[in-house]
């Protein structure tokens, strides 16, 4: 099924483990959508190779490839896409106002908790030392940034089932890759924030989010 005017996609250029791929792999999930995937090795410097480069544009990954040779990157980008290709379920919003607040919240989740934690992997972890500049100091700003954000994620919680809706949507995907990509920097959500606790219970339990490389 997809939209007669819009391009389909065809490859998936991505690494499992990383956060970014992971969001757009949970959204395909979510979609039911079946995407030929080509796994690139990061640390070898896979994207940085001279016919990635020049068929991408720039050294990241996800990138989708679609049928008449676009390429796609960003992962909201990509997911905006595929949401437009296939509409069920929808998770990015079905009226103006649910659109903006699914991504108000997104965005507030990316740039605030998915940031933070991503920015404390990439200045602390010495395997990081291959892809950034690193800079210690900036990685532990970052790291005491997390508790706060972790706070709000849970006061809204406190009045949301989902943190956009009242269903799972993309502003979810963000958060649950970020939380639990928390473990690879060595932070945890802290005991009290129960609302948060609750929520990662329900969303690990999908399908969509089961961690890589760990039976479905
Ligand atoms: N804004 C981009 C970020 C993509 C990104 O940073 N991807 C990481 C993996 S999570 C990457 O390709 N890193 C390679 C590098 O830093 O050299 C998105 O939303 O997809």
């Amino acid at each position: 099924m997809s939209t007669p005017n819009l391009p389909d996609a065809v490859c998936l250029f991505e690494e499992p483990r990383a956060p970014n791929p992971r969001r757009v792999n949970i959204f395909i999930a979510e979609k039911g959508i079946e995407i030929e995937r080509h796994v690139l090795d990061l640390i070898e410097g896979a994207h940085k190779a001279p016919d990635y480069l020049s068929k991408v544009g720039v050294p990241q990954v996800p990138a989708l490839e679609l049928e008449d040779g676009t390429i796609l990157t960003e992962s909201q980008a990509i997911c905006r896409y595929l949401e437009a290709l296939y509409p069920e379920p929808n998770m990015m919003g079905a009226t103006p106002y649910e659109t903006a607040v699914i991504d108000m919240w997104q965005r507030r989740v990316e740039f605030g908790l998915f940031a933070a934690v991503t920015a404390t992997f990439r200045h602390t972890n010495p395997h990081m030392s291959a892809l950034e500049d690193q800079v210690p100091e900036w990685g532990e700003i970052n790291r005491r940034r997390i508790p706060v954000h972790l706070q709000r994620l849970d006061a809204r919680l406190a009045e949301s089932p989902y943190v956009a809706a009242e269903r799972f949507t993309v502003a979810d995907i963000t958060a649950i890759v970020a939380i639990d990509f928390l473990r690879i920097v060595r932070e945890r959500v802290p005991e009290e924030l129960t609302n948060l606790a609750d929520w990662i219970g329900r969303v690990r339990a999908r399908p969509s989010c089961t961690l890589p490389g760990k039976a479905a």
